[in-house]
């Protein structure tokens, strides 16, 4: 970034090993905010190398749980330190506005005090094997050297969920993050630089999914891989680590059904429900992986709860993330807003009601983002694509039920399954329904919310294995089996 080497190799700062550099664009302008190394497979085995040294040495993996508890906390204590310019780069990048970005930098400040917590308090398992000379064990190390790859969405905040509990856990790792989004996680390596993390532990590459991802992910001196993105590069991941018997977690992502309940209208939630619907959906310009795109409704209120969401959604304020009066940002890229387009299209051609959006907005302060309006369609069926499809994008799909087994077979109906939403005042139904949803997190009267201490993660084609909790310091563990026999005899199975 402005001339300083941007990749980080053994705690060496270097610039690309043939001197490539990408331009990083702005999304609310399209301006160049900067330009940064671009890593190559040459580097991507640099770092594997670096992390593989750092890990085998022993040094780090022997540190004390207390040790890195207390490393974890200084890192959070970084991070609110310097929040404000964290928050600034990762909306100059993403788009996104401010305040989201204040709200990430907490997050990812919450991650790191709860595996800081976590590791505090972690202990062996002991385990009664039926014979008091034998004290049996079992003990939890490192998995070894792990590749980080994480989405432009939630830049620092998805590298974090794995960067943490890796750090936890005593691994050491090569971090890519998207290479349209890089410069908060470049800042955040710095940062652990000066938090003490030992060289090598933690090594930064940015670069292109196709080349840097795949040098990356094609090595066996990789131990675990987890990644965060769209459901062909994990199929992609998967199939290469395969190869190497590399174990693997994935999050790709979710097509999610937010099912409402008649019963909203007549028990007070009405306008906390349309509310929900609304954030579920339009916050963040829809790039979120558990946004609310299927709006799923009873018959008897969609026309009402429909005509309520428009008139919300065509208020929403639609602007630069920088500016306070703005509430959603723009997409992510040019390409990204292609996309968004390309399903809009796709929407009207299969037929389904375009009620509002459907188009970019028309102030000319806008025209040079890529900016996209909040957009709904009524009248879709689960034939579509536009419903069956993750757009990424500010569209929410509108299906009607009568039933509630009707309800949950919609929900149920997709080959993603991260996360859902369930809004009734009927206490019995809403377990009912709850407990029938096959996906990761289910909300019920409420959208969107997440704690560093719960699992995150996906049924179906949404992914594998789990993010946060300690399942998500599971995956960067491996679990050992120590059998202590104190007073050792023969085994005395062959007799001669
Ligand atoms: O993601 P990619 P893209 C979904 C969303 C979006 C679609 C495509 O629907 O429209 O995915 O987005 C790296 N080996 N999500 O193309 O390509 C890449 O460099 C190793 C859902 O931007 O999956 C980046 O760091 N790595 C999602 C990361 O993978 C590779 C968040 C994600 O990029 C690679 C983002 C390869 N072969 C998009 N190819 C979520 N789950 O939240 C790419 N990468």
């Amino acid at each position: 970034m402005d001339g300083e080497p941007d990749l980080c190799i053994g705690g060496t700062w270097r610039h690309a090993s043939d001197g490539g550099t990408r331009d990083i664009v702005n999304p609310a302008d399209g301006s160049v905010v900067a330009v940064v190394d671009e890593a190559t497979p040459d580097d991507a085995r640099d770092a594997v190398a670096a992390a593989r040294a750092a890990f085998d040495g022993g040094a780090w993996r022997a540190t004390t749980a207390a040790e890195r508890s207390e490393l974890l906390n200084r890192i959070a204590d970084l991070l609110q330190r310097d929040k404000e310019d964290l928050a600034h780069l990762e909306t100059r990048d993403t788009g996104k506005t401010l305040a989201e970005s204040r709200i990430d930098i907490d997050d990812v400040t919450s991650v790191f005090r709860y595996y800081s917590r976590l590791i505090g308090v972690e202990a062996d398992t002991l385990v009664d094997v039926g014979d008091p000379a034998v004290i049996s064990r079992v003990v939890r190390e490192p998995i070894g050297v792990c590749v980080l790859i994480a989405p432009w969405n939630y830049p620092l905040l998805q590298m974090s969920w794995k960067v943490a509990p890796a750090l936890a856990a005593g691994c050491t790792m090569v971090a890519k993050p998207s290479e349209v989004t890089p410069l908060s996680t470049i800042a955040f390596v710095r940062l652990l630089d000066e938090a003490g993390i030992p060289p090598g532990v933690v090594n930064l590459l940015q670069g292109s999914g196709a080349t840097l991802g795949s040098a990356l992910t094609d090595n066996p001196d990789v131990d675990f891989i987890s990644f965060t993105g769209g459901l062909a590069t994990g199929r992609n991941i998967a199939a290469t680590a395969a190869a190497h018997v590399t174990k693997v977690a994935l999050e790709l992502g979710g097509k999610n059904p937010h099912i409402v309940f008649a019963d909203v209208r007549d028990s007070g939630d009405w306008d906390a429900a349309v509310d929900h619907v609304l954030t579920g959906v339009f916050l963040h310009s829809g790039q979120v992986c558990s946004a609310g795109t299927r709006l799923i409704v009873e018959e008897s209120i969609a026309d009402d709860f429909v005509a309520a969401l428009a008139e919300r959604a065509a208020a929403i304020r639609v602007g630069n993330g920088m500016d306070p009066a703005s509430e959603t940002g723009p997409l992510v890229s040019e390409q990204h807003r292609a996309k968004v387009e390309d399903y809009v299209a796709l929407g009207i051609s299969e037929g389904a009601k375009l009620v509002c959006g459907g188009a970019r907005p028309t102030d000319a302060a806008l025209a040079d983002g890529y900016f996209y309006l909040p957009t709904i369609f009524d009248r879709c069926d689960r034939s579509m694509r536009i419903v069956a499809e993750e757009t990424f994008g500010p569209i929410l799909t509108v299906e009607r039920f009568t039933s509630e087994d009707e309800a949950i077979a919609l929900g149920n109906d997709t080959e993603y399954g991260l996360a859902a939403g369930v809004r009734t005042s009927d206490a019995a139904r809403g377990e009912r329904v709850v407990r029938a949803l096959r996906h990761g997190t289910v909300w019920l009267n409420d959208f969107g919310y997440y704690t560093a201490s719960a699992e995150w993660g996906g049924f179906g084609k949404s992914g594998n294995g789990r993010e946060l909790g300690p399942s998500g310091l599971a995956e960067y563990q491996e679990l050992k089996h120590i059998w202590h026999n104190t007073a050792p005899t023969a085994a005395g199975w062959f007799k001669n």
